[in-house]
């Protein structure tokens, strides 16, 4: 159990600079999404797929997924709705590893990455913010695999560092839950949540919450 309170926690981290601005710190971890909660009895019929501007369009079941190469990051995440949580950890696999050691190969015109979700949800991001090692495709958080409200068995998630040497940082609506997909792009395509307001480019530092008169 810890000593500190949860204002005092506040306080320290923002002594730091690691509260963005408008946040607040939570110890809990809320659940947000639009629709109903996907629950997978199994994962029989579970797949990712790869598509648009990739050399080689690719389909992997969970068990061919869960071989990938796995990578490890402890990071403060930010939510529009403004919650941010300090040092979180997650286990998952890595865009840049999967490009870096060829399991995927975007070509040279891919510059932009949507995120397709079960519910026909959708984020968006440039493909570059996806390689950073802030980004991850993760499958457990705090050593457990998701639960199913935070997006078991698979979502992106993205945060800042508590050095704050990140490259650049999003909301974690940028994060896509229940991920089943990745089509790479020449264009940007906005998402669900970037179509209904949000703004694109989600910068927590610059408060970048909404476009268009919200
Ligand atoms: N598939 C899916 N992913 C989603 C969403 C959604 O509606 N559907 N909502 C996003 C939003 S708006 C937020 S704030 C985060 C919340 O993640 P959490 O529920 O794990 O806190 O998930 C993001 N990922
Ligand atoms: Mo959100």
């Amino acid at each position: 159990m810890s000593i500190f309170t949860r204002r005092a926690k506040e306080e320290a981290v923002k002594g730091e600079n690691r509260l963005p601005p408008g946040q607040s710190l939570t110890e809990r971890f809320p659940v947000l999404h639009y629709g109903p909660t996907v629950v997978y009895p199994n994962l029989d019929n579970w797949d990712l797929r790869v598509f648009g501007l990739v050399e080689e369009p690719v389909i992997w079941n969970w068990e061919e997924f869960s071989r990938l190469p796995r990578t490890k990051i402890t990071m403060d995440i930010h939510c529009v709705t403004k919650w941010s949580k300090f040092d979180t950890t997650w286990e998952g696999v890595s865009m840049k590893t999967l490009i870096d050691e060829g399991f995927i190969k975007p070509k040279a015109e891919a510059k932009f990455v949507v995120q397709h979700c079960e519910h026909d949800y959708t984020t968006n991001t440039t493909l570059d913010f996806l390689l950073l090692d802030t980004v991850l495709m993760a499958t457990h958080f705090e050593g457990e695999p998701l639960t199913p409200e935070h997006g078991y068995p698979l979502r992106f998630i993205c945060g800042s560092k508590a050095d704050r040497s990140e490259v650049e940082a999003k909301y974690i609506w940028k994060g896509g839950k229940w991920l089943r997909g990745l089509e790479f792009r020449a264009d940007d395509k906005l998402g669900f949540w970037e179509v209904n307001g949000y703004h694109n480019n989600a910068d927590p530092w610059t408060e970048e919450r909404f476009s268009r008169g919200w």
